[in-house]
């Protein structure tokens, strides 16, 4: 990584955003105290959801309520206490939670450098059935990864259920040195995307990207995108996508 005077990374396009922690910048957010708070892609970019990273300091929290929004809360690392509708949960490292929409949430009792990924987005609930999913904990170490088409070496955990219900889908995709999307997707659905390890060379548009852990990558609906994994060790990233519901 060049440490070059008024060079970056980052480059904020129409169609697709990658965004690199050198050039992070915090923000106020109500309801989170003692916390380092990064918007890395909101509607500010054009995208249609917002994905935070939050970094506990010593007796940080966050609390309120989800209101109209969907939330997904993912510990990248360290461990909290989250207390949801007045139930409490331990979490460490790798688990998450789905909170739908009118739920209160409070995380508390961080060991500090806990660190969260958000993605939250407006809940469209389905026409015919109102929406009765209930709130999920979960570990990604629960989860298998499958191979994704038929590719052992690029392996996805789904993380939430594959239901009709749900409008949102949250997943972890594996490679292992050399593998790669099968081929360039172009789809209705928009991705936020933190790189969780390794490395690799994304292909946004028709733009070709080195990419490596931290880094986060928005990608709009129809932006043809592609990955490889690359170096010695196995690259992963966890993503967002809206799913199951009507286009306009
Ligand atoms: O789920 C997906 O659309 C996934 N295959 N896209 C991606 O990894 N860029
Ligand atoms: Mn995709």
């Amino acid at each position: 990584m060049s440490d070059l005077f008024g060079f970056t990374r980052d480059v904020i396009q129409e169609r697709y955003a990658l965004r690199t922690p050198s050039g992070f910048v915090p923000s106020n957010i109500p309801g989170w105290r003692d916390a380092t708070v990064i918007v890395q892609i909101s509607e500010g970019m054009g995208a249609r959801f917002c994905q935070l990273l939050v970094t506990f300091q010593e007796d940080g929290e966050g609390a309120g309520s989800t209101g109209l929004l969907e939330f997904f809360v993912y510990l990248l690392a360290g461990a909290c206490q989250a207390n949801i509708q007045g139930k409490k949960h331990k979490l460490e490292s790798g688990e998450y939670i789905y909170l739908p929409p009118g739920h209160d949430f409070h995380f508390e009792r961080p060991a500090v450098g806990t660190q969260l990924l958000i993605f939250q987005k407006r809940f469209e609930p389905m026409v015919v059935k109102a929406s009765s999913t209930p709130y999920i904990v979960g570990h990604e170490k629960n989860v298998p990864g499958k191979p994704f088409l038929g590719n052992e070496d690029a392996r996805l955990q789904v993380l939430l259920p594959d239901k009709p219900e749900f409008d949102m889908a949250v997943n972890i995709f594996t490679y292992q040195p050399g593998a790669t999307l099968p081929f360039v997707e172009s789809h209705i659905m928009e991705h936020g995307l933190l790189m969780l390890k390794g490395q690799g060379i994304y292909r946004l548009d028709s733009d070709w990207h080195p990419v490596q852990a931290g880094d986060v990558i928005w990608m709009a609906p129809y932006c043809p995108q592609w990955f490889v994994a690359m170096g010695k060790t196995p690259a992963s990233y966890i993503y967002y996508k809206d799913v199951n519901r009507a286009p306009l």
